[in-house]
């Protein structure tokens, strides 16, 4: 496994209900670093191309309108297997389906106030974190 970087957002939904500390400690206590981190309220534009993926999806409106309703927290974080490892931390997409144990297991009930963000692999990785924190 590789010394990997990955881009982390605590969404609107965590931010709100006061869990930037929860979701921040648990990523500390594995032993992932927190390289960068920066609060901050995405507009449209920016979450559009974050989300470009999900252009054609049904729920594409929504998830921007949602992203863009008050500040969140982006992170890069850092360390073995960073990736994947930060995935697994999360849990599932569908937080009644995610693992007790992981952040949207234990901390939320709906798919689109899920908590947390998490790169899906090592192109938007990079993609991802270019929009969030330029060179
Ligand atoms: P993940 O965030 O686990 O990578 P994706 O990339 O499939 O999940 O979905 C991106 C975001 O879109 C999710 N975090 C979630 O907030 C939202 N989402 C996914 N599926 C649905 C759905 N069926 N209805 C509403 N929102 C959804």
């Amino acid at each position: 496994m590789a010394h990997e970087s990955t881009l982390v957002l605590i969404k609107p939904d965590g931010v709100a209900r006061g869990l930037v500390g929860e979701v921040v400690g648990r990523i500390e206590r594995k032993g992932f670093r927190i390289e960068r981190m920066e609060l901050r309220t995405l507009d449209r534009a920016t979450a559009e191309q974050h989300y470009a993926e999900h252009t054609e999806r049904p729920f594409f409106g929504e998830l921007v309108d949602f992203i863009t309703s008050g500040p969140l927290v982006a992170m890069r974080v850092s360390g073995e297997g960073a990736i994947a490892g930060m995935r697994t931390l999360m849990g599932a997409t569908d937080p009644l389906a995610a693992a007790p144990g992981t952040i949207r297991g234990d901390l939320a009930t709906l798919i689109g106030e899920n908590i947390v963000h998490g790169s899906d692999g090592a192109d938007s990785a990079t993609r991802e974190l270019g929009i969030f924190f330029p060179a």
